[in-house]
C-alpha cells in the first residue's frame, strides 16, 4: 500500500507495535526443552490479547499463528511437538493485522551456545538488511536493495537464497511490490514511492541458493545449508525508512 493518511501511519505503527512485541516474547521464550507448539500457543493468546490476527492464519489458513522454523527448515515452520535443543537456529516470524493493517517480522537466533556459522550467518542477516535499507528511498529502484544485500552476503563467504524474497505489504500481508529480491534482479524495474510499505527480508545462506517445499504443503528447507532470516516491514519516506516492526 501507499500510505497517505495519518490514520494509515497509525494503523501501521500500532500493528508494527505487536507484532515486534510478540517476536520479542517468542525469543525471549525460545529456550532448550520448548516445543514450537507452546510458544506457538503464547504467540496466539497475545494475538487474542492484543485484538488482532495472525496473518498466516487469517490470510492463508497456516497451522500456526507464527511460522517458527528450525535447523534445515529456513521459513513457514509449522509450529508442532518439536523440542527446542542447546544450539538449535531457529526463525521466529511473526505477521498479523489490525484494524484492517498488517505487519510483518521475523529474526533467527541461536539457542544458548551453537555452531560459530550459525551466529555468523545471523549477523550478516542483520548486516544484510541494514545495508539495504541504505538503499530505500524514494525514487530509488527496488532492486538496488537486493543488490548491496547480495554484496553483504558475499563479502562473508556466503550467499541468499533467491526464490524467497520480501515483499509490499500494509492491507494485505504479501502486496506490490510482490518481490524485494534479495540479489540484483535486473529485470526488476520498479521504482520506491513515497509512503510504500515493505517488509525486506534477507535470506542469508551458507550454500543452497533456492529452497524446496519438504511436502507437507508449508515448509522450505535447503538440502545442505544453514540459512537466518532477518526481517522489519518499514514505510518509505524522503527522510529514510519508518521501521515499524523494531
Ligand atoms: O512473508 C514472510 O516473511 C512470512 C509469510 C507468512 S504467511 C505463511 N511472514 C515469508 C517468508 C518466507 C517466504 C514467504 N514469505
Ligand atoms: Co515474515
Ligand atoms: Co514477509
Amino acid at each position: 500500500m501507499i500510505a497517505r493518511t495519518e490514520e494509515d501511519f497509525n494503523g501501521l505503527k500500532e500493528i508494527g507495535k505487536i507484532v515486534a512485541s510478540i517476536r520479542n516474547e517468542l525469543v525471549q521464550r525460545t529456550v532448550p526443552g520448548i516445543t514450537t507448539k507452546e510458544l506457538d500457543d503464547l504467540a496466539g493468546e497475545l494475538f487474542e490479547k492484543s485484538g488482532s490476527i495472525s496473518a498466516p492464519k487469517g490470510e492463508y489458513d497456516f497451522p500456526g499463528y507464527t511460522c517458527i522454523s528450525v535447523n534445515e527448515e529456513v521459513a513457514h515452520g509449522i509450529p508442532g511437538p518439536r523440542v527446542i535443543k542447546e544450539g538449535d537456529l531457529v526463525n521466529i516470524d511473526v505477521s498479523g493485522s489490525k484494524n484492517g493493517y498488517f505487519a510483518d517480522t521475523g529474526i533467527s537466533i541461536v539457542v544458548g551456545k551453537g555452531e560459530e556459522v550459525l551466529t555468523k550467518i545471523c549477523e550478516v542477516a542483520k548486516e544484510a538488511f541494514d545495508a539495504g535499507i541504505k538503499k530505500a528511498n524514494p525514487g530509488s529502484k527496488i532492486n538496488g536493495i537486493g543488490k548491496v544485500v547480495y554484496q553483504t552476503a558475499r563479502q562473508h563467504g556466503l550467499t541468499v537464497i533467491k526464490n524467497l524474497t520480501g515483499h509490499g505489504i500494509g492491507r494485505s500481508i504479501h502486496e506490490k511490490p510482490n518481490y524485494i529480491y534479495n540479489y540484483y534482479e535486473r529485470s526488476d524495474n520498479g521504482l520506491l514511492q513515497e509512503g510504500m510499505v515493505i517488509a525486506v527480508e534477507p535470506f542469508i545462506s551458507t550454500k543452497d541458493e533456492e529452497v524446496i517445499e519438504q511436502g507437507d504443503g508449508w515448509t522450505y528447507v535447503t538440502e545442505n545449508s544453514y540459512v537466518a532470516q532477518y526481517e522489519h516491514t518499514m514505510i518509505i519516506t524522503k527522510n529514510g525508512p519508518i521501521i515499524l516492526t523494531l
